[in-house]
Formats: C-alpha cells, structure tokens, sequence
C-alpha cells in the first residue's frame, strides 16, 4: 500500500485554477493562483464559473493527471458537492491533488466529504476573510503583490469603497461579463486578459493609479458609461420608493432596476447626499428593502434598531442584523408589494430591536 502510493506520488507538473467569475475576490484569488503556478513552474490553465455551472466545470476535472487543482471563491453546500465529488475523486485517484479555499459556509456534509478524497486534500474555509485573502496567506504569504491583490479584494468583499481602483474592477467585471453574456461569448476568456494582468503586474497591470482611471481605454469609456447610466437608474429607481414609518421605524422599499446590483443600490440609499428629490432632502431610512425585479429582497439598516435578519425571516430569509436577504415571489404591481410589505412588518415587530430602543 505504501509503496503504491509512493509510486504514484508524481511530481505534480500543472494547475488547473477554478475561480468565481462574477466579481473581484474570485478575479483577484484566480490572479494570485496565477501567480503561484508561475513560481512553481507548474503550467496554468484557468477556468471562471458561477453557481449553477459547475456541472460542465467540474466535468473538466475527472480527465486529469498529476494535476493540482486550485479551487477559489466558490462555496459548496451539500447539492453542489455531490455534482463535484465523482468528478474530484477520480482526479485525484489518478494523482492529482485538490486545494480548496473559500470563506462561504460550507455544510459539516460537504466539509467531510471533500476531505475523504485521495492524496491529502487542502481545504482553507474561513468566514472572516475574502476569499482572496484565503488564498494569498495560503499560497503566496510573502508575495507583496499578492498581498496588494487581495486587499483590494477585501475592500470590495466587505463593501468598504475605500480604493478607488478596487470600485472601479468591481464595475469592470460587472461589465465585462454583462457584454459577454450579451454576446453568448465564454466568460472565462473575456475575463482572462483581466486576471492575467493582475497576476503580471497587480493592480497596476489594468489601472493607472496616477490618472485614476484604467489602462485600456475601451474598457475605460465602456466602465464610464456603466456608472453614468447607473446612477441615472438608480436615481429614477429613489422617485419610486414607498416610506412608511413603523414603531417610529422609517421604512423604505425601491424597486432595483435592471443592470444594477443589490449592493450597488444598498449602497446608494445608505449615503445622505443622494437622497434628495426635487430639491427636498430625505433622511436615511432605518431599514431599506430593496426588490428585485424577480421578488428577491434586500434588506439593509440605517439604524442599530432594527434587525435586519429578524426582518428577512418573515420572508423566508435570514442573514446579519446589519444585512440580511429574502424573498417576496414574483409580482407586477410594485405598490401592492409595498403595502403587503409594510402590513407584514407592522404585524410582527420583533426586527425593531426593543433593547435598544
Ligand atoms: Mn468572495
């Protein structure tokens, strides 16, 4: 047994890197995969994907050998794991080795199941950190342009827009992806100039820092219009909202337009300075659901009275009390959507959080 182990115990002599295609922390930990096959010598492919996709990605993974396979930025739950799991292990019966790091909670299931695998499985799983910060610490801990990267990955993971550059890939990503999509071309190539650059070069790669914008000037003026013509959305989005006020709660709901994120529009409501309609300033509210157009929820607070977990449960949701998600169902009439809302709300006020009140 130990011999035949030992016989297969090839050197491994590529890596194979599946990353989150859909925002900043899965492009900056596929960066830093990157840069870690480079200084191993180990040939690098690259695949991007999102939920939902990794039947056709995880298919990939069972034609191969003496192959470390990198796996960033996507969490698996129970279902998932299954999809993945005949595909990984019979890598890995024909020597290749999985690493998986991740911070999105994973099920005691899927945890046991990825660690039965042959030839000692790495998984790296830690809530506190982005992805890509996972990733650098593990693979790269003294590679100070890894570390740029997943700071930068950090600041929007944690939505704290304190990098300039950091925003701005957010809004590249999202654009390069809505055009491919679009056009039905492959995501993982259209982001890959992207990644590559970054793995060259860190940030410095795609963004001029002295000029503050990026170094493609395509991709600059398609990033421009982008934001022009979200926060015209965003702005018209505010003239509709419906504010009720609940237990001295200020309650607000906007319906999010299309093309723009929850987080986007979160983001814009919480700031005093755009809340203003013809000329009247608005306060902030104190809880703020946002509707997708499909009936998803988003719920965000203004003020630490409110429970924005305990709020999302009455709608089949849960989260943070500081942001939590649920769901209304499909809807036409946005106004009636309010008033149920509202009623609900006013029905059941274990959200206001009575210690602090
Ligand atoms: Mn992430």
């Amino acid at each position: 047994m130990t011999t035949e182990t030992s016989k297969k115990k090839k050197r491994m002599e590529s890596l194979f890197s599946i990353s989150h295609d859909k925002d900043v922390d899965g492009i900056a930990s596929a960066a830093i995969v990157w840069r870690y096959a480079r200084s191993k010598n180990l040939e690098h492919s690259l695949l991007l994907t999102d939920y939902g996709g990794f039947d056709q990605a995880f298919a990939k993974v069972a034609a191969m050998r003496n192959t470390l396979i990198v796996i960033t930025d996507l969490g698996m739950d129970e279902p998932a794991m299954n999809h993945a799991m005949p595909s990984l292990s019979q890598a890995a019966s024909q020597g290749c080795r999985i690493v998986w790091l991740d911070h999105h909670l994973w099920s005691p299931a899927a945890i046991k199941s990825l660690l039965s695998l042959e030839n000692n499985p790495v998984l790296k799983v830690n809530p506190e950190y982005c992805a890509a910060e996972i990733t650098q610490k593990v693979l790269m801990p003294r590679d100070e342009t890894s570390k740029e990267l997943a700071t930068i990955a950090h600041d929007t993971d944690f939505n704290l827009r304190e990098i300039e550059a950091a925003s701005a890939l957010t809004d590249a990503v999202s654009v390069i992806r809505f055009s491919a999509l679009d056009k039905r071309e492959d995501i993982t190539e259209s982001l890959k100039p992207v990644v590559e650059a970054l793995a060259k070069k860190g940030i410095e790669g795609v963004w001029d820092s002295e000029r503050g914008r990026f170094r493609d000037t395509l991709l600059q003026k398609q990033v421009a219009y982008y934001q022009k013509e979200r926060l015209k959305k965003m702005k018209k989005a505010l003239v509709g909202h419906c504010d009720h006020s609940i237990q001295g709660q200020l309650v607000r709901i906007v319906e999010i337009p299309s093309g723009v994120t929850t987080t986007d529009l979160g983001t814009f409501l919480a700031a005093e300075d755009n809340l203003e309609l013809e000329g009247q300033r608005m306060p902030v509210a104190d809880l703020l659901i946002t509707v997708s157009q499909g009936g998803m929820l988003g719920f965000r607070r203004g003020s630490e009275h409110v429970l924005c977990n305990e709020a999302a449960k009455l709608f089949d949701g849960g989260g943070h009390p500081y942001a939590a998600g649920g769901e209304y169902g499909m809807y036409s009439d946005f106004d009636a959507v309010c008033d149920d809302i509202f009623l609900t709300l006013s029905k059941n006020t274990k959200w206001i959080n009575q210690d602090q009140s």
